[in-house]
């Protein structure tokens, strides 16, 4: 197979949410003398910005995405430690949890996938995630970006709280809040000054892609 046909066999594979084919086509790819970053970014990342295009586009459904999701997480498996040692570029750094006193973590697993897809560092603090665990991370991990998902209009304010814990910590200015959830709306996030609301998970990469860029 020629570099391009492996590349496109991955990235289709990837979206058929075949993990063990991708696992040995990554494999195979490296075996020809693929880089792990042309791997990375011309099967992988491309097989899951498809995906996040027709689930944008209501072609996909959330299973779909998450079987998609499992066959990156497959490939990215392989690449990984030889990713560490090249030189490939991490397209951010991203801190990502659910708020205070929220249980609901689907959908912020699906954005953490979707932007680990898009070959973003992600670092999740799960659920329940209280304001100073938030500061804690950012102060630790120094990410470009911090993720906020909320599912009750309950847990909501736990998203203001923790950007004024920023604001107290000095930390505000050293990294773009990006908020979510199906409550969340853009005129929550301008309200509580996040920097960006995404409405799903596939937007969440087109728009953490701009807040880095
Ligand atoms: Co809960 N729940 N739940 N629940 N639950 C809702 C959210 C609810 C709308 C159901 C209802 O009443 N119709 C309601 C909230 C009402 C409100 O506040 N307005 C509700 C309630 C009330 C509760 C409890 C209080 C119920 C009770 O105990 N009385 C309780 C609260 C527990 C707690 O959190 N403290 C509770 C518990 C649970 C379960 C544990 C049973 C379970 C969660 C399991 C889990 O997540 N591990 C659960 C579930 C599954 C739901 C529903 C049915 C589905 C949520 C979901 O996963 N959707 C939900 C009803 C519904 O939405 N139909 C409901 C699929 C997921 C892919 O979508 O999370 O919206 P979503 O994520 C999307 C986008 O929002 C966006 O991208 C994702 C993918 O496209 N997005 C982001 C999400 N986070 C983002 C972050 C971003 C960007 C985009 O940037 C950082």
């Amino acid at each position: 197979m020629t570099k391009s046909d492996i590349l496109e066999q991955i990235a289709s594979n990837l979206y058929q949410g075949e993990d063990d084919v991708v696992a040995t086509l990554v494999e195979q790819a490296l075996d020809q003398g693929v880089t792990p970053g042309e791997i990375l970014n011309g099967g992988l990342i491309a097989g899951m910005d498809e995906v996040g295009k027709d689930f944008k586009a209501g072609e996909l459904f959330v299973p779909e995405v998450l079987i998609a999701a499992r066959a990156m997480h497959a490939g990215m498996n392989v690449l990984r430690p030889l990713l560490a040692e090249s030189d490939v570029p991490s397209a951010g750094k991203y801190v990502i949890g659910t708020v205070q006193g929220d249980l609901h973590d689907i959908g912020k697993n699906l954005v953490r996938m979707m932007l680990e897809g898009a070959g973003f560092e992600t670092i999740d603090l799960g659920v329940d995630v209280k304001p100073d665990a938030f500061v804690a991370a950012v102060q630790e991990h120094q990410p470009q970006l911090l993720g906020m998902s909320a599912l009750l209009t309950t847990t909501m304010p736990g998203m203001k709280a923790t950007i004024e814990a920023l604001q107290e910590a000095g930390l505000r200015d050293r990294v773009k809040i990006m908020i979510g959830g199906a409550p969340v709306t853009t005129a929550f996030a301008e309200q509580i000054g996040a920097d960006a609301y995404a409405p799903d998970a596939a937007t969440a990469v087109d728009v953490a892609r701009g807040l880095v860029a």
